[in-house]
């Protein structure tokens, strides 16, 4: 397929101002009737109308109800000579959803039909302007089999139902608000739902429904009380209120993403509605409640405005994502969960985001080209988006940033927009604001890809009592992108004394000092700043809540970051000073220069936070735990994943054996949790009790103590939650206990009726720290288990994604093993799913950094998957870039 540019748009030739959609419901041959009221673009007189159809069978076209001549070429229906009036098109297609296995248009799982139609799929179920600009009304009529498929749902408004015959019955949807076809759906299954009346503040009732298996009906509670948490703080945060009268999730297990925001009817991957004490973790509970809040943000952010073409995504997604982050930090309460939260999502964006900007795939977060876009659903549009947004944010300030949301509603409600469109109404809402003074060059953030890095220097004159802070910016070229132009980078900082203040700041020039926090904007390629009454030498507490999404390399020693770790007010500084301690000692490991061996002041320093009575256990647990073997890698010109392992392994078992006695204590005030609840406060002791468990068994591991593994049984065979229980499996797992064979399968056992609790048993196998090729055999193993297959995504990413993306160690080997399973699976998952196959086939991004044999062998596995016949155009892309 060719590239699809941003530069080439132009509007429809047409618009479809009416849908009126009829289904004849059976997994082997649907009959689709589409109606359209259809109306010229007067600005492109004379033009064809060319509709997008897909893996579809065209039986008839009638305009203004007769038979017209018509074309079928490139995947698109084109008529000619059509009248200048409004005209009405009707369009009969039949498909076979029952064979569709990449799960994109309408697709049958669990013997229930469901759609996903962003952002292509539409046209796979009808030939349509399957594009977001084009906006339409819907009236949808499905037609069923009354006892395979009891329910039958889609936009809207349940406007009429009843029986057809003995057998089959029907219902019709009204859908009030004009939406692109990429929110189109409907299911027809046999499910039961929870349901909840409610009354929002502008004194509306409405009905909110979650659709799930009638197993599944005990695991809603908790997406229903956060869907509920989610309408009143957009009412209450930003004045936007639920407009429909119904709300309905559906949940179901065979779908490509997490959920999708579907007008009025949001459908989700089970993994993100399902959730009780017994089968979900704590990070379930979390991701459950931002995931049902993100889909029901977009109502507002996607669906009322949408994006004027796919280009514009992160219009929709950053923008939701930083709702969502918001949302979840609101619901987390106390100042200390809510920096948790933070540290949790820059983790995500430096794991995810980070090495995406620095490898095949950095494009900017708004793109210029495309094969599939499917492809761009990524950490850079989703969370570097988020922070692009939350840079605005910081720019005008909270109440700025509502008045600016405020103005874009009012300017754009109902229509389809661009990013521009987004940022001019932010910065017109905030004239006087910093945003609005530099918005052009603001701006560089959607077009520029690539990880800005901030050099940062300080000095200080103890005779003037002045210190000058020098920053400067700049960012290493990406495809097609060789020179970068300056950003605006908001650096949020303070001054920390050595002996704990957080000093008074007060810049050169200005009357009054600011309090102990400000934010510089750095706008230039340098900048410097001076700071005046400074009383004594200060340590810069530069990005503090991670201000900006660059790197920051402000060359601080050691001694400037154990006085941030212990002083700085702000708890994300204070993790990432933990954090570049650790950093700098893995690195010192992995190079092989400067000692193996962690120091006694370092070890002190984690002990301190360990035993800090005035510290959350949750913040304990992130400080605690060593940068990833992908941020270590991240930081590295040439990679050798194993002697990355073998460093952060040592380490890790380095800080089990220095503090034994902190993990004993740790695990002894933090295991009693009482009775479950998903808070921040128990999820954090939960959280640090398993770390401390872990490190205890890895410890005993290596000294051949069998006293902490037989705990780690006693628990995992005790425990009333699933985060203990998996915590104590993962223990036992990852110090490849006696013990970790029997558990797994007692776990299995116990859980062999729970599909997202396998995936977890996979995962969790798949996953493990490498040993000896162990793991390795044993997760290309698995593939053989009747429980596994590749046509369930949940199933094939638990086993293949914890294998390629996540264990580093097991996956790169020396004999290229690893390469030719992920060359096979890639291959053979691109016949049945692309898009899954898409994501899988981005394990070998990185490869061109991979130090020998790696390299060459991880070319010569993607070159294998280049030569497929037939390769999709979502791998194709994929790989492309890879090689070139
Ligand atoms: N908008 C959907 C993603 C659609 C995926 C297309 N391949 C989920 C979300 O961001 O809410
Ligand atoms: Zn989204």
């Amino acid at each position: 397929a060719p590239l699809i540019r941003r530069e080439d748009y132009t509007a429809p030739a047409f618009w479809i101002r009416t849908v009126d959609l009829t289904f004849d419901l059976d997994p082997a041959k649907t009959l689709v009737i589409n109606k359209m009221a259809v109306e010229r673009n007067p600005d492109q007189p004379g033009a064809s109308l060319r509709l997008d159809g897909e893996d579809i069978n065209l039986t008839r076209v009638l305009v203004d109800g007769e038979p017209v001549s018509f074309r079928v070429e490139n995947q698109q229906l084109v008529l000619d000579n059509l009248p200048d009036q409004p005209f009405a098109l009707e369009i009969r297609t039949t498909c076979a959803p029952g064979k569709n296995t990449q799960l994109s248009g309408l697709y049958t799982s669990g013997g229930g039909f469901f759609t996903q139609c962003e952002a292509l799929g539409f046209r796979r179920i009808t030939y349509f302007l399957d594009r977001p600009d084009v906006m339409s009304v819907y009236k949808v009529t499905l037609k069923a089999d009354k006892l395979k498929y009891p329910v039958l749902l889609s936009n809207g408004n349940l406007v009429e139902q009843g029986a057809i015959d003995a057998d089959r019955h029907y219902a019709v949807w009204e859908d009030p608000h004009p939406k692109p076809c990429y929110l189109f759906a409907l299911v027809a299954a046999d499910l039961v739902s929870r349901e909840q009346r409610v009354r929002t503040r502008l004194g509306k009732e409405h009905l909110l429904q979650i659709f799930v298996r009638a197993g599944d009906l005990d695991k809603t509670e908790h997406a229903m009380q956060s869907l509920m948490a989610s309408i009143s703080w957009d009412e209450i945060r930003f004045g936007l209120s639920l407009d429909l009268e119904r709300f309905m999730i559906v949940a179901v297990s065979d779908f490509n993403m997490g959920a999708m925001e579907n007008k009025g009817l949001n459908i989700f991957n089970t993994k993100f509605v399902l959730a009780n004490p017994a089968t979900a973790t704590d990070v379930d509970f979390g991701n459950v409640e931002s995931v049902v809040a993100h889909e029901y943000f977009h109502n507002w952010t996607g669906n009322r405005v949408t994006c004027r073409d796919w280009f514009q995504l992160s219009l929709k997604e950053g923008l939701t994502v930083f709702r969502d982050q918001q949302f979840s930090q609101d619901m987390a309460g106390s100042a200390s969960a809510r920096a948790v939260k933070r540290i949790e999502d820059v983790r995500t964006l430096r794991q995810l985001q980070f090495p995406e900007d620095a490898g095949p795939m950095a494009h900017p977060v708004r793109p210029d080209s495309y094969m599939a876009i499917d492809n761009f659903y990524t950490a850079t549009v989703y969370e570097k988006g988020a922070e692009v947004v939350r840079m605005m944010h910081t720019l005008v300030g909270e109440a700025g940033f509502a008045e600016g949301m405020k103005l874009y509603f009012q300017r754009h409600d109902g229509h389809a927009v661009t990013c521009d469109d987004f940022a001019q109404a932010i910065a017109d809402a905030n004239p006087e604001s910093e945003l609005t003074k530099r918005l052009d060059q603001f701006k560089h953030w959607y077009t520029q890809a690539g990880t800005p890095r901030v050099q940062a220097r300080g000095s200080y004159s103890a005779e003037h009592k002045t210190y000058t802070l020098h920053l400067s910016q700049n960012c290493a070229p990406t495809a097609g992108q060789p020179a970068k132009l300056p950003f605006v980078i908001p650096v949020a900082m303070g001054l920390v004394a050595h002996d704990g203040r957080n000093l008074n700041l007060h810049l050169e020039g200005e009357a009054l000092p600011i309090g102990t926090d400000t934010v510089l904007v750095l706008s230039e390629p340098e900048q410097t700043f001076t700071f005046v009454h400074v009383p004594v030498e200060p340590v810069p507490s530069l990005l503090r809540g991670f201000s900006a999404p660059v790197v920051l390399q402000a060359e601080l020693g050691d001694d400037a970051l154990f006085t941030l770790l212990t002083h700085d007010k702000d708890p994300f500084n204070r993790w990432e000073a933990a954090q570049r301690l650790a950093l700098r000692r893995l690195l010192q490991a992995v190079s092989g220069h400067g000692p193996a061996e962690l120091d006694p002041r370092f070890i002190q320093a984690l002990r301190g936070v360990l035993r800090n009575a005035e510290l959350d256990a949750a913040f304990k647990e992130l400080v605690l735990t060593l940068p990833s073997e992908a941020y270590v890698a991240e930081q590295l010109d040439t990679v050798d994943p194993q002697r990355i392992h073998t460093a952060r392994e040592s380490l890790k078992l380095q800080l089990a054996k220095a503090l034994h006695e902190d993990w004993i204590w740790a695990w002894e005030q933090h295991n009693d949790c009482g009775a479950y609840s998903p808070d921040p406060v128990s999820s954090g002791r939960r959280a640090l009790a398993n770390l401390a468990l872990s490190m205890l068994c890895l410890d005993g591991a290596t000294r051949h103590n069998p006293i902490w593994t037989g705990k780690a049984f006693q628990r995992f065979k005790d425990a009333n939650n699933m985060t203990d229980r998996l915590g104590a499996l993962g223990a036992l797992v990852n110090s490849h206990a006696d013990l970790a064979p029997d558990a797994l399968s007692r776990f299995h056992e116990q859980f062999r009726d729970e599909p997202l609790v396998i995936d977890k048993w996979f995962t969790l196998q798949a996953a493990a720290p490498e040993k000896d090729g162990k793991v390795f055999a044993r997760a290309k193993a698995l593939m053989q288990h009747p429980d596994f297959t590749l046509r369930t995504p949940n199933r094939a990413r638990s086993l293949l994604m914890a294998l390629c993306q996540m264990n580093p160690a097991a996956f790169h080997r020396p004999d290229a093993a690893g390469y030719v399973f992920w060359a096979d699976r890639v291959i053979e998952i691109d016949s049945i799913n692309p898009q899954l196959a898409a994501r899988l086939a981005r394990a070998l991004d990185h490869w061109r950094r991979l130090a020998e044999p790696y390299r060459t062998a991880a070319r010569e596995a993607l070159g294998r998957v280049m030569a497929k016949p037939d390769l999709s155009d979502d791998v194709r892309e994929i790989v492309t870039r890879a090689l070139q």
